[in-house]
Formats: C-alpha cells, structure tokens, sequence
C-alpha cells in the first residue's frame, strides 16, 4: 500500500461506490451460433430480482438493477418496484429496446419511414412512463440505426431524424429524471451507425440540455481507443452519464468487466476519481453477458473486479503524482500511477467487506449459502429468461 494513503477515506470511497447489475446478465443468453441453457436461471423478473438480491447480499455494493424493455415486461411496474424494495434493492436505469422487431430493419428512430418512427418513439415514451412507476432516474438509449451499404440512406437526414426523436424524449423528462445515450462503433450495422461514437453521442445531449448525457460501453470502441481520455474529457464536460461495465478481447465480447484488461479499467477509474466521478451522479453498471459461466458468481465477480480497479485508483498519491507532472519527471510520474496499480489491494476489501457486516469473500460465501442448488431444485418449467427473450 502507497505510504501516504488515507485508508479511511479510501474505504468510505468503496463503501458508497454502487455497481449496478444488469436483469439480463441473470438469464440465458449466448452468440448468434448457440445460447447454452443453465439450470436454475430466472423464469421472471421477479426470479431475477431475487438472484441480483443475492449479489447485493455478498458484496454489498449492487443494490439497484437495471431493467431492459420489454426482456422485463410485467403488467405493474410499481408493484415490482415494491418487490425489489422489499428484497434490499432498488430499481436502476430502464434500458429501451428498438432493435427487435421486424419493422427496424432498416432502422428504429432513424428508419427513412415516419410511420417506423413513431413506433420507436412511442417506445421510447413508454419507457419513461415505467420509469415514473418505477422512480428509476435514467433511459438508457442505444440505437443499432445505421447501415450496411454506401448509398443505402441518407446519412444527414438519419442525423435529423435522431435528433427529432431525442428532443421528443427529452421533452418528456420529468424532474430528476435523465437520458443517458450509448454509442457503438459497429454492429449490427456494418457500414454506418448513426450513434458510432462519443463525438456523435455528447454533439446531441450538448444541444439536448443537461438531463442529456453520454454514457461508455466500455465495449464499444474500436481496439487500441484509450477510453480513459474519453472519461477524462466528458467528465471535465460534465457529459458523463454512466458506464456500462464489461470486457473484451475482440469486439462487443460482453465479458467480466476487468477481465480482458485489468489495467485498462484502473485507468478508466483513476480518471473518474480525479475527475470528481466517484463523488457525482455517474452511474456505474455492469452489460454483460454469461454464457458459459455460472451467472451468479460471474457477477458478484465483476462486482468485486470493478472494486479493486478503484481501490487502486483511489490509492494513487495525487501529491506525489502532481509533484512528479509538474517537475516534469516522466518516470516518476509514471511509477507513481504504477505503484497504485500493482497494489494487491484484496485485504483491503477483505476488511472493508469484514467491517460492513460481510463475508471477505464474496464468491465462497454464495456457493456456501446453497443458493445455486435451491434455484436449480426449484426454478424447473416455464420459459427461462434470456437475452431477448
Ligand atoms: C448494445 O450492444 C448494448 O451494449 C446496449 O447497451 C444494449 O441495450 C445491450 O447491449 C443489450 O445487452
Ligand atoms: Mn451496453
Ligand atoms: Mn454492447
């Protein structure tokens, strides 16, 4: 541990730090080639609700999740607002779902028909009437809008198109309530995307207002992007809405956040905590998918891979940094980050874990408690949840 690290303040940092777990990491999901079934996995939102209650348990940190319309359909929100409040958690951000339906072919908001249009709109519009029911603060807007041939659509006119329907969202916006936009650089689309990138992404919630921010797959960019430039930048714009956590090695893999590139993540962190990030509305969640892992652990994992990047950056000497920056001393400086990221910090967390009343180790605790073998006893019939389903 760096000499001059207040560990105290460093802990009470960790312990107010929430993660947001995804409802839709807890179901089947898989490639386009196969979805491998598990045993044992949600049948309803509620089941999923009472799986995420389980990852909050062992580490204390995830109490929100976040929801995907309509993969979570129920016929009273509220009412399922009540059930997570009753199980320790709350309900986080509403994530909209224009790409799977037969009309987005060519496109949701951004389709050359007006008719397709508003269908996506009144989606959209509808998923901030959940979030009334709901009290969740945030629309998670990702749109797979774009092309796959030079020529296909007009590509200004698109842009147009976006706009109109953000601007119809963000009229709808109550107080307290915000849109966080999502860019992805490809796929499905293979030649345009209409929302490829950070530019596009921050250009639109900039002429949108404030409840308009940008939110980082970390997934979405194209390999050797630094990301943490990224965050550094729309932090210092306050144009950082949230993350959605995971990691990959090629493309939208969608794997354990921190799993891929352990470093690259301390880096996104460092610059969130100098950014003033860590003390703000930035929501941290996760957008992952198990597909050959049991999911439980999988997430209680990522939890726990997203603690230890910021307890490494909250542990980097700023003095000691800023001294180092300022004299000009490019090793120094260097090794002054490196110190920090070469931290084990794990006893650290063990102890924070010990002194918030839980097990040190999160992952033995969940397969001691038998919950794995309880909801394969009883999770049996019915249709098991997934991605899409
Ligand atoms: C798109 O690739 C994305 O990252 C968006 O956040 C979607 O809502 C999510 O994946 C679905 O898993
Ligand atoms: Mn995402
Ligand atoms: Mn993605």
């Amino acid at each position: 541990m760096t000499s001059r690290a207040d560990v105290p303040a460093v802990k009470a940092a960790l312990r107010s730090q929430a993660v947001e777990t995804p409802s839709w990491a807890y179901g089947n999901s898989g490639t386009r080639f196969k979805v491998f079934a598990q045993p044992g996995v949600p049948r309803t939102p509620r089941e999923k609700l009472d799986d995420a209650a389980r990852v909050h348990e062992h580490t204390g940190v995830a109490p929100s999740v976040a929801l995907h319309i309509p993969w979570d359909r129920v016929d009273d929100y509220a009412d399922l607002a009540a059930y997570a409040a009753g199980l320790g958690l709350r309900l986080g951000a509403i994530n909209s779902n224009v790409f799977q339906d037969d009309d987005y072919r060519l496109g949701s908001v951004c389709h050359p028909d007006a008719r397709v249009r508003r269908k996506a709109l009144d989606h959209l519009l509808a998923c901030v009437d959940i979030m009334d029911a709901t009290g969740s603060r945030d629309l998670k807007l990702w749109f797979s809008d774009g092309t796959n041939y030079p020529g296909q659509d007009d590509v200004r006119a698109r842009q147009d198109r976006l706009a109109e329907a953000l601007a119809a969202v963000y009229e709808r916006l109550g107080d307290g309530q915000r849109m966080l936009l999502e860019y992805k650089f490809f796929e499905p689309a293979f030649y345009t995307t209409d929302v490829p990138d950070w530019g596009t992404a921050y250009a639109h919630c900039l002429k949108l207002g404030e409840k308009a921010k940008v939110v980082v797959d970390t997934g979405h960019h194209a390999p050797g992007t630094n990301i943490e430039f990224i965050v550094a930048l729309l932090l210092r714009e306050d144009k950082l809405g949230g993350f959605d956590f995971n990691s990959r090695f090629y493309a939208d893999d969608d794997l354990m956040v921190g799993a891929a590139d352990p470093f690259q993540l301390f880096r996104i962190m460092y610059e969130v905590v100098r950014g003033g990030g860590l003390t703000g509305d930035v929501a941290f969640m996760l957008d992952q998918c198990h597909n050959i892992e049991p999911k439980i652990p999988a997430i209680i994992r990522s939890v726990m891979n997203v603690q230890e990047a910021t307890a490494k950056a909250l542990l980097v000497d700023r003095e000691a940094l800023t001294a180092a920056q300022d004299a000009g001393d490019v090793l120094a400086a260097n090794a002054v980050l490196m110190d920090a990221y070469n931290t084990d910090v794990r006893p650290l967390l063990a102890e924070l874990r010990e002194e918030m009343g839980i097990d040190p180790d999160p992952v033995a605790a969940y397969h001691r408690s038998g919950w794995a073998q309880k909801i394969t006893d009883e999770r049996v019939g019915g249709t098991q949840a997934g991605w899409g389903a």
